[in-house]
């Protein structure tokens, strides 16, 4: 009896140290517990320790998989600014890029990380579909954060990033500072409000479905989505770093899958990959989220259909060291009947300028303003992210407990601090050099200004009078530029408010094993590679349990244009040109993150760091703001708002463009934020008419054009391209249009609805 009681006790005890082993993650050793310890010689196994063998062995793989709980949340919300009359942002084209109309709508999308048991240790990653992340938005959020109350106190200045996925395609108007504001016609509220709110919105609900779960990181490659744009300043880097790299960009893509803990299922991804949001040419004008755009829109849509996926999906597709990395694929070429590829070094082609070099996507010969190539670019962005979520055994868990974030502000202007080589280094105020006038490939620039080396007697006078008329850079900023030959010097400039940012965001994220770098900056491909090893090497010394995992996503926060190597710097081309605070920019920020690496630990607590001095508040009313507010609305005599003026056919083959137009109003008299502008409609077999296409759509286009300024009288055309994958059936056009009442000023929704037609 004693006996058996004592033998049962030592298998139990036995049984439960081998389960603590288990538990603790520690499958070897379990195992080899259960092989060598747990058996007295011969081995006859008993029934528990069988079923605990049984438990080690099935215990393995899901012990070497699952990571640990963390807290996750994901949010979309719409941030379409003003769709008309607003110059877009990125190619700082002003007038000569206006909106016209929507592609596609524009989002925030909220990625919510958070430790389990401590609620303050939470980071809010927010890609936003616009150029960059800016200082008058990121106020904005926090401060209407602020307003939420007690329970979003945990989300502030330290734990908040605005990145932007960098689309040259979005309504400009948001802007802190004077520079980016004069090609935008100032700041503009409606377009400041749009992000804010939808920003704000997009953090409540991936607040609102905060739950645990796990994290994976998995990587793979982009097939043929990116080039080099600045080959000549790349080559400027040494000949081992390259060669240790292999390619001219970084062609992968790493990836977070976020899958909740009740069941397994995916909540949400979130992505980073380098390539600018410029497969839209600078004379398109519909309103739209560029490649990164097509491409969440592309996995959302897909996922939403997966029984592995959880409702409400969000992909994010961050932007990465895109600085000198461009989607037109096909490589630069001169666009003045010689057919020949750009010069090398400047860019240029016959006659000596830039102004006829451009990229080619992949669908450039359709000739339509970069439309299928941002298509095919977005296309393959998504292959890539849906072969990492489908491949899931190739991937990593985030372990730890640790959520961490830090951030501060930092003032540029004369920052002195050791190089790598020892000796003593500092940046500058901010200043652009001669090629940022002579744009990219991407988008060339103005008059004769050319790539590289710039600033000789063959640039146009006008500009260099025009610049030094409005600020003679000091000697200590001539000399700490450097070869930077000084075109605007818009750090000086702080008339009549300052003209661009010297004060910066310096902030990073952890979760688990993971650092995200939050650069104020387009990275160049090197630059990134750089600042990434760096903080890892940095990072190795407080993350001891896996290898850490460095990202780094930008533009976010303030804009202060690009950021290249030092070696890339003194090539001077648009990039090197644009990096505002000198050659030792980047040696800068290494320093300021790498420093504040321990702000990162499991101990440190949030907002440990000095906040640093704040940067200045230009938005009103101490900026301009020029954009002509709308006055009213008519539609001619005998007409009536919504009224369609010219019908759709009566019968269309798949693949046709539908098109319709109707009489319209300024659709700046209502964002229909969370709502649509246009919608295609499709009867069902019950004969109500359901919608099935609308402004989130990247086939469906919605156009608007002012014809009578003095009656205030325009029109819209609502297009669908059927060729993406539309069903035969019997569909019609809606347009939502909302006029502005002359005297009262009242804004009245009205609709207008075309005849049906036949798709076949
Ligand atoms: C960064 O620069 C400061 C001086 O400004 C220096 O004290 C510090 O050691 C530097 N940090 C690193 C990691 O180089
Ligand atoms: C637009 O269409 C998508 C896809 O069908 C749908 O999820 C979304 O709710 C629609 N948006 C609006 C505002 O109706
Ligand atoms: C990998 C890569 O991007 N390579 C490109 C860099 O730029 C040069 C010049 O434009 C191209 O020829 C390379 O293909």
């Amino acid at each position: 009896m004693l006996g058996y009681q004592a033998n049962t006790w030592r298998r139990v005890t036995r049984g439960l140290a081998l389960l603590a082993l288990v538990l603790l993650g520690l499958p070897a050793a379990a195992t080899a517990f259960a092989v060598f310890v747990v058996p007295q010689q011969p081995w006859r196994p008993t029934r528990i320790q069988l079923a605990l063998l049984a438990v080690v062995l099935l215990g393995l793989p899901a012990t070497a998989k699952g990571g640990d709980k963390y807290l996750i949340g994901v949010g979309k919300a719409d941030i379409t600014g003003p769709v008309v009359e607003l110059p877009l942002a990125g190619y700082a084209k002003g007038l000569d890029q206006v909106g016209g109309g929507l592609r596609q709508r524009l989002y925030s999308r909220a990625f919510i990380f958070g430790a389990t048991d401590t609620p303050q240790d939470r980071v809010v990653y927010l890609v936003l579909d616009v150029a960059m992340g800016e200082t008058a938005v990121r106020r904005g959020i926090i401060e209407e954060l602020e307003k939420l109350g007690p329970e979003y106190a945990m989300y502030n200045s330290q734990n908040i990033a605005l990145v932007a996925t960098h689309s040259h395609s979005g309504p400009a108007g948001y802007h802190n500072y004077l520079l980016p504001q004069i090609v935008s016609l100032g700041l503009n509220e409606q377009s400041l409000d749009a992000q804010i709110e939808g920003a704000v919105l997009s953090i409540q609900r991936a607040h609102e479905n905060l739950q645990e779960g796990t994290i994976e990181v998995g990587r793979t490659e982009v097939k043929n989505g990116n080039i080099n744009r600045s080959m000549f300043a790349y080559l400027a880097n040494p000949a081992a770093e390259r060669q240790a790299y292999g390619s001219a960009t970084d062609t992968g893509m790493t990836l977070l899958s976020l899958r909740r803990a009740s069941d397994g299922k995916l909540v949400g991804v979130l992505n980073w990959y380098a390539v600018h949001g410029t497969s839209l040419s600078n004379k398109n004008t519909l309103v739209s989220g560029d490649n990164k755009g097509v491409a969440a829109w592309l996995l959302e849509r897909d996922m939403a259909n997966d029984p592995g996926t959880a409702p409400g999906f969000v992909a994010g597709f961050s932007q990465a060291n895109e600085g000198d990395v461009s989607p037109n694929v096909l490589g630069q070429w001169c666009d003045d009947g010689s057919d020949r590829p750009c010069t090398l070094d400047k860019s240029t082609c016959e006659d000596g300028t830039a102004r006829k070099c451009n990229g080619r996507g992949p669908r450039h010969a359709a000739g339509d303003n970069g439309v299928e190539s941002c298509f095919e670019i977005g296309r393959r962005q998504y292959v890539a992210a849906k072969e990492i979520v489908s491949a899931q055994s190739s991937s990593t868990p985030l372990i730890g407990q640790t959520v961490k974030a830090f951030h501060f502000f930092k003032d540029m202007r004369y920052f002195s601090f050791p190089l790598p080589d020892g000796s003593l280094g500092e940046t500058c105020p901010g200043a652009l050099g001669y090629s940022f006038a002579a744009g990219t490939t991407d988008g060339p620039g103005v008059a004769d200004f050319v790539q590289s080396h710039s600033g000789g007697a063959n640039h146009n006078p006008v500009w260099r009078i025009a610049a030094k008329a409005i600020k003679k850079p000091t000697d200590r900023q001539k000399k700490c530029q450097g070869v930077k030959n000084i075109l605007l010097d818009v750090g000086e400039m702080e008339w009549p408010y300052a003209w661009s940012a010297n004060i910066v965001d310096i902030q990073m994220f952890r979760v688990g094993q993971l650092v995200m770098i939050i650069a104020p900056a387009e990275v160049t491909t090197m630059g990134g590679r750089r600042w990434r090893a760096a903080v890892k090497h940095a990072a190795e010394s407080i993350i001891h349990d896996a290898e850490p995992i460095v990202v780094l996503g930008g533009p976010s926060n303030s804009y202060t244009h690009y950021c290249t190597t030092p070696e890339e710097y003194d090539i001077q081309r648009y990039e090197g040109a644009s990096t505002l605070f000198g050659r030792n920019t980047l040696s800068a920020y290494i320093n300021l993150t790498v420093s504040s690496i321990g702000a990162l630990s499991p101990t440190a607590s949030m907002g440990s760091l000095p906040h640093g001095p704040s940067p200045p508040d230009n938005r009103a009313p101490v900026s301009l703001s020029l954009a002509v507010p709308v006055v009213y609305d008519h539609a001619p005599l005998g007409k009536v708002m919504g009224q369609v003026l010219v019908p759709p056919n009566e019968v269309y083959a798949i693949g046709n463009v539908v098109k319709a137009t109707f009489q319209g109003a300024n659709p700046r008299n209502n964002l229909r934020l969370e709502r649509t502008f246009a919608a295609v409609e499709k009867k069902q077999p019950d004969g109500s008419w359901a919608q099935v296409r609308n402004d989130s759509d990247w086939f469906l286009t919605f156009t608007w054009k002012r014809t009578d300024i003095i009656w205030g009288a325009s029109i819209v055309e609502i297009a669908w391209d059927t060729g993406d994958g539309a069903e035969p059936g019997r569909y019609r056009l809606r347009y939502y249009g909302d006029r502005k009442v002359s005297g009262s000023g009242r804004i009245v929704p009205f609709e207008g609805v075309t005849e049906s037609f036949n798709l076949m």
